[in-house]
């Protein structure tokens, strides 16, 4: 397979979940505020994408977000501190963690269950239009992609034969609605029939299976054949955002499924049943992650906060230029 070797992978899956830890560090502290959803559990998906995609193809991802970031490419240091709310963030500290941006790699975000699609269906209409073969991904969840954009998006990306990849993870819930309760067909991946797209749905816990799959939806798109479906399946390992009670799932369901669905360990005894690595290797690779995560949440802690007096900035184009 081309692209990163599965052990580059885990390393991948390793620091997006470090990432993720060092954000919930600012949870409990009260230096994150608002919603923070976290996509524990669900690194195989986000890793199986690396390598498929280039700086100028547009990744437009949801309020679950950081692990796509990081699949695209954005740095970890301004991410973080935007999660931070730092002056040093992607966006000035004034987007938070579901509004992360970062244009030269193409990368954007929406707390807008459903807006993903249509965002992205700009980017591929774009490519279009200026004549690139770039191609658009909009991510959405199970949740998401009951909404009105994602059928509409689908439709004129089928019908204009535009390259749209359309990646579901589908983790079985929606905040408390579960997937089977709210869909009529048992897969989402089948829907691509019924626009002309390319569909397929993969396991999301086989970093392998998606890398393989989610390159097949992109050549498809990236080749002028028109919009992709990716449907890759997983769990939700946390609650729908930091804080929720989570009393929806049957009791000792997330212990389980952790125990025995986690993409990490998972991948980690693939690379060591194939000998593609040794324990002492791997050990290694992951302290030096864990280091530089680490390292990296201490620097964005002793970053400044925005200036108060910029708070108007970027809200009204009055205030930006001193009109008001
Ligand atoms: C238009 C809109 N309606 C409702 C919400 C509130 N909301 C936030 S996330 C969410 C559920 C999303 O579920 P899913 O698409 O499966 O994604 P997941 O959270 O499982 O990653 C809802 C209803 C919202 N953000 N936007």
């Amino acid at each position: 397979m081309d692209g990163p070797t599965l052990v580059e992978r885990y390393f991948a899956m390793v620091r997006m979940r470090r990432f993720e830890e060092a954000c919930l560090a600012g949870v409990p502290t009260r230096e994150i505020h608002g919603e923070l959803h976290i996509g524990i559990g669900q690194e195989a998906v986000a890793a199986g994408m690396i390598g498929a995609l280039r700086d100028d193809d547009a990744l437009v991802s949801t309020h679950r977000n950081h692990l796509h970031a990081l699949a695209k490419g954005v740095p970890v240091r301004p991410m973080l501190a935007e999660i931070y709310e730092r002056a040093t963030g992607l966006c000035g500290g004034f987007g938070g963690h579901m509004h992360l941006f970062d244009l030269e790699r193409r990368f954007s975000t929406t707390g807008i269950v459903g807006s993903t699609l249509p965002v992205a269906l700009g980017h591929a209409y774009a490519a279009r239009i200026e004549g690139r073969d770039s191609v658009a991904v909009g991510v959405t969840g199970d949740g998401g992609a009951n909404t009105g954009g994602f059928h509409e998006s689908l439709n004129m990306a089928g019908a204009w034969r535009l390259p749209l990849v359309v990646l579901i993870e589908n983790n079985e819930w929606a905040i408390s609605v579960p997937f089977e309760e709210s869909t009529a067909t048992p897969t989402l991946a089948e829907r691509a029939a019924a626009y002309g797209a390319w569909g397929r749905r993969v396991d999301g816990l086989d970093v392998e299976a998606v890398a393989e799959a989610f390159g097949e939806a992109v050549a498809h798109a990236r080749a002028g054949h028109g919009p992709a479906v990716l449907e890759a399946t997983c769990y939700r390992f946390r609650g729908h955002y930091e804080g929720d009670l989570d009393l929806y799932r049957p009791a000792g369901e997330k212990d389980r499924r952790r125990q025995q669905q986690d993409p990490l360990p998972l991948t980690r005894e693939r690379i060591l049943a194939r000998g593609a690595a040794t324990e002492a290797e791997l050990d290694a690779v992951e302290a030096e992650v864990t280091a530089a995560i680490a390292a990296t949440l201490a620097e964005v802690r002793a970053d400044p906060l925005p200036d108060p007096a910029t708070a108007r900035d970027h809200v009204f184009a009055a205030a930006r230029k001193g009109l008001i």
